[in-house]
């Protein structure tokens, strides 16, 4: 069948009529911001704070004890760790604290693995020292976060073991934020 010009208005109309439709349904109800995009909008989550979008997040560079009161050990879950710390922001700073090696503590050390492959399997065959087993002392090793690609963080002690079994390894994306003052 042929689409004449009136069938083509009657459609433009229908359309019309039904985005009506639409706006009218989404009109304020009692005590609902009238905006519709923002309802369901939770700013408690989403507030500049937590939103790495936000406009307004501005939050001054931060450190990071790594693992927290645990420290950085062999058997303490650090993806978690790094999932409930997070996000991180480009300045910030990671800080590996770990007892330098004596005949009763075991030897840490941290690593960056090149890429998501050799951070999964734990391979540290192309991997880069970026703290030896000494430099977790005292205040512990400062890894400053500078650039926006994935860092994956390693024990690199037992030829991966500490990695692979001891769950000595997490994953850091960080995000740029705006600067801040
Ligand atoms: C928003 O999230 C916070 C934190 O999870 C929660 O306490 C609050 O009840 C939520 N508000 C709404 C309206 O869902
Ligand atoms: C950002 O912060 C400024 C000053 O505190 C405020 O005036 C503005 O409304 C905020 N912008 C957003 C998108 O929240
Ligand atoms: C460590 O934590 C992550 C994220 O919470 C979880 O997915 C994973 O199963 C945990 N690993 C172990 C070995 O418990
Ligand atoms: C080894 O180091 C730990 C932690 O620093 C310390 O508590 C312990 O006394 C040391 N042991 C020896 C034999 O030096
Ligand atoms: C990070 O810090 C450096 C030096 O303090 C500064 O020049 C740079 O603008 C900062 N970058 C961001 C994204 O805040
Ligand atoms: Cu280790």
């Amino acid at each position: 069948m042929g689409f004449t010009s009136g069938q083509g208005i009657v459609t433009l109309l229908v359309l019309i009529a039904s985005l009506l439709a639409v706006g009218m349904a989404n009109r304020p109800i009692a005590g609902k911001p009238a905006n519709h995009w923002n309802s369901g909008f939770n700013h408690s989550i989403w507030g500049p704070r937590n939103n790495p979008f936000h406009p307004n997040n501005t939050r001054p560079p931060k450190k990071f004890i790594v693992g927290g009161s645990e420290r950085w050990r062999y058997g303490f879950n650090y993806t978690d760790w790094a999932l409930k710390n997070g996000p991180f922001y480009i300045n910030d700073t990671l800080v590996f604290k770990y007892d330098p090696p004596n005949s009763t503590t075991f030897p840490h050390s941290v690593y960056l693995l090149p890429n998501f492959g050799s951070f999964l399997t734990c391979d540290l065959s192309r991997a880069k020292q970026v703290a030896t087993v000494a430099q977790g002392g005292s205040k512990g090793f400062e890894f400053v976060l500078k650039n926006l690609w994935p860092h994956y963080f390693a024990c690199g002690e037992h030829n991966g073991l500490h990695c692979k079994e001891g769950m000595m390894k997490f994953s850091v994306m960080p995000l740029f934020r705006p600067c801040h003052g």
